[in-house]
Order: C-alpha cells, then structure tokens, then sequence
C-alpha cells in the first residue's frame, strides 16, 4: 500500500531508524519467580501493606494469571484480595486454582535483576534510553537493517529483536516484549501490542496504518484530559486524530494540537537519547490577552499539570513537590508549591494541588503566563547515589519504595520551594500567543 511520504518515516534524510522498544512483563512478578521457580504459571501479585492489619497498600504488579481475576497495577489490595483470595487463607472448601499467591515488594532485588537486563541491552546498542525500572529504547539504526532477510519476509530488524528477547531470558530468567519501529512513540505502541512475550515489528510503511486503529490514549503526549477533549470533537482513534483538521486541532490545542496530529500520522522525529536525570519536570503556557477569568486560568493549569504529569511518568520520574508559577503583567513571577510526604506518580494530584494553588491565592488575579512543575524527582531505577542534588528536606522520606504511588496527603505547606532552583526569572520570551507558547519553565 502506498503511504504518503512524511519525515522521520521516509526516506528523505536518510535510512530510517530503527528503534526497539523493550518492556519487562509483569516484572515484579517476573522477579519474584527468579527466586521461587514453583510460582511459575501460578496467579501472583506484588504489592505492599496487605499484611493483616496493614489494609492500606496497592498492587505494584500482578502476573498475567492474576490479572485473569481483575487484579491490576495500582488496585488496592483489600479489592485484589476480594477477587483473587490468599492461598494461604483458603478454607478446606474453596477452590486453590481461584487463588493468588501475594509477595510484598522487594525493590533492591528487581533493581539487580533490571541492571541484568540493562547490561544486556547496552551490550546491544550503542544508544539506550532507560526509561524505568523496566522499560528502555534501543536506537540499533547501526546494527541492523530494514532490508528482509535472504531467508524469507522477515526483516533483518525483527531477527535483531529477536535476539535481544532471547538473551533476556536465557541469561537473566525474564521476559521482555519488544516493538520494532522507525521512531520511539510507534515502538512503545507496538511493544505493548501484543503483551506478554510480544514481538510486534512495524516497518516504514506501515507506521500509519498501524496506529489508524489505535485509541487516542495510547498516542503519546496525550493524557486522559485531552483524550476527553479529543473524544467530544469524535476523535477516538488515532486514525481519527490522523484524518482531523490540523487548524482545528491547532486551535484547540495550540502548538501540541499540530504535534499530536502528527504523531497519529506516524511522525515522531525524537531520537533515543541516553536517559538523563531532570531536576524538576514543567511546562509553561502564556495567554495571548491578560485574563482574570479564573474558569480560563483553571482550564490551561489543567491542561499543564496532565502535561507534566505525563512526561514525569513517560520518564519513570516520582515527584515530591508540585508547584505553580503566576506570571502577572508586566513580569511580576510568583511561585508557589506544596511539598508531598513521599515521592509519587498521581497525575489526578498534579492537577488538584495546582488547582488549589492557584484558587488559593490568584482566583482573582489577571495573569499573562501560567506554569505547572514537579520537583524533588526521584527515579524508580535510580540507585540512591545518583539522586545527587537533592538533599531530604522533610522527615520522614521514604526513598521511592516499590508502590509509594499511594499519594499521601499534601502537607499544607505552600510557599516558595525553598530547595528548588529558582524559576527561570530574566528575559521572560515574549508570548508567542495563546496556548501555543508552550515551552519548559525550568
Ligand atoms: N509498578 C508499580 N506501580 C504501578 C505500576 C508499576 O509499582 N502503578 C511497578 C511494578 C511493575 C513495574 O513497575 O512490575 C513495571 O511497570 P509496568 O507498567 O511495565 O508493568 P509490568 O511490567 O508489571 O506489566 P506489563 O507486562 O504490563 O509491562
Ligand atoms: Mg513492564
């Protein structure tokens, strides 16, 4: 099928890339049956604070058995419980195979079982993003190629991949599913395409009608607000959002609207950088008329804090402080924050401290820029040395353990973030109108 031409998936700059997508599945679990083989096909679940009396904790992971039971990620473990019981608890009557066998979270030997695993993928890349604990994307454009293989339709690529899989689990006991893409948004689609033990390659031409069936939620860089606004202009699909108007996407959505229109085409020209380890992650957005319209100045801080939520997520970053800049006219900078008691993942949070920041002080205030940040990022494969910078200013740190994704209750604490960098507060960019100034505060 013919495809139109577009840059980053043709071949006007030269070869296409060749990017992999790796994801551990259920790695936890995975993990856990390194060391207790017996629970090999068995429904497992990985969580904290299940213990009786505990009650509190959530689920970090559950086997593809478990989740048969509707046991899922970041589930309270009293309703994992209620769906899949203890083995432990159960009666003479009950039926063992409707049961889960639960262990609690043992980060320091998944962190060493990751590093197994990453070792073998830098050994098969030259360029290796780390995303997370157990995610990464390869750029292998050098080792391999899109050319199929003299032994029949299969690309050179998808041989590559398949080699990476299976070092993974010969060498360290874990499995891995990959997508093959030419750029990195199409291969963590495919990666997950076809979970566990997946190997989905996409090639150059066949990005577009790939994605087409794909909901808008999957597309990256959009978070559940936009796919809500998305889904009330009836786009649903990334075919969808291909198809839409650029100039209405744009209008609705400023700059990002025109990115995410391309996206759904296939286009996505980041290249794999070797993961970095951002101190603060924000977003900045200036409106084209000063407005004191508080349902307006609400509207764009939700649209940054789901922003910035999300790219803390797609880096695998857990925030300890959510923060708000106010820029009034002419270049009057004020910023606030709230500092959390733990490090989370929670975007519903991102948008309610920033939301409460804002009524709290600025309901009533003409603003000309609005910005939302996360600081104090910790990374859930990062060893404690490299959170360099970041000295604990508040007892009680609880180090980003396993599933401190349970967010705890913002301390009442708004005020300067005293440990943060200042906010960049010279030459303020002149607004390049309305939602589309989009550009980092930081
Ligand atoms: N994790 C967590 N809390 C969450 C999500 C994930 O503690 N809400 C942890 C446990 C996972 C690990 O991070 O094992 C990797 O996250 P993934 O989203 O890749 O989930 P899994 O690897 O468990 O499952 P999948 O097979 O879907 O990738
Ligand atoms: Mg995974």
């Amino acid at each position: 099928m013919a495809e139109e031409t577009l840059p980053g998936t043709a071949d006007d700059d030269g070869p296409d890339s060749i990017v992999l997508h790796v994801d551990m599945d259920c790695f936890y679990a995975a993990c856990e049956r390194l060391r207790e083989p017996e629970l090999e096909g068995e429904p497992v679940v990985v969580g904290m604070g299940y213990e009786p009396g505990e009650g509190h904790g959530a689920v970090a992971t559950a086997s593809y058995e478990a989740r048969e039971f509707g046991v899922e990620s970041a589930q309270p473990i009293s309703t994992a419980l209620e769906r899949l019981p203890r083995i432990d608890d159960l009666g003479p009557d009950d039926d063992p195979a409707a049961a889960g066998h639960y262990r609690t979270v043992d980060l320091e030997f998944y962190k060493s079982v990751a590093a197994d695993v990453k070792a073998i993928l830098h050994d098969c890349a030259d360029v290796v993003r780390e995303v997370s604990i157990d995610e990464a994307y390869l750029d292998v454009t050098d080792r391999t190629a899109w050319d199929l293989a003299a032994s029949g339709d299969r690309t050179l690529a998808e041989g590559f991949a398949r080699y990476v899989k299976q070092r993974i689990a010969r060498e360290v006991g874990v499995a891995a599913s990959i997508g093959v893409a030419p750029n990195m948004s199409t291969a963590k689609i495919a990666s997950d395409f076809d979970k566990p033990d997946g190997l989905v390659v996409v090639r150059p031409g066949e990005v577009r009608s790939f994605l087409a069936p794909i909901s808008v939620e999957e597309v990256h860089g959009v978070g559940p607000v936009t796919a809500r606004k998305l889904g009330s202009l009836g786009i649903d699909t990334a075919g969808d959002l291909a198809e839409a108007d650029a100039s209405v996407l744009e209008a609705e959505f400023g700059s990002r609207g025109r990115e995410l229109h391309e996206r759904a085409r296939g286009y996505d020209d980041r290249t794999v950088t070797p993961t970095g380890r951002p101190k603060s992650l924000s977003r900045e957005s200036a409106f084209t008329d000063p407005t004191d319209d508080i349902e307006d100045k609400r509207e764009v801080v939700r649209a940054l804090a789901a922003d910035v939520a999300d790219r803390a997520r797609s880096r695998g970053a857990m925030y300890r402080t959510i923060g708000i800049k106010v820029v009034v006219p002419p270049f009057d900078i004020n910023t606030r924050a709230t500092s959390l008691s733990g490090p989370v993942d929670d975007p519903e949070l991102v948008e309610s401290v920033a939301l409460d920041l804002l009524d709290a002080e600025f309901a009533e205030t003409t603003v000309r820029k609005l910005g939302v940040r996360v600081s104090k990022l910790s990374f859930a494969d990062a060893d404690q040395s490299s959170l360099d910078g970041w000295e604990s200013a508040e007892a009680g740190e609880t180090g980003g353990d396993g599933d401190e994704r349970v967010s705890d209750e913002p301390e009442a604490t708004a005020g300067d973030d005293g440990d943060d960098e200042p906010p960049n507060t010279g030459g303020e960019a002149p607004s390049r109108g309305g939602q589309s100034s989009l550009v980092e505060f930081d």
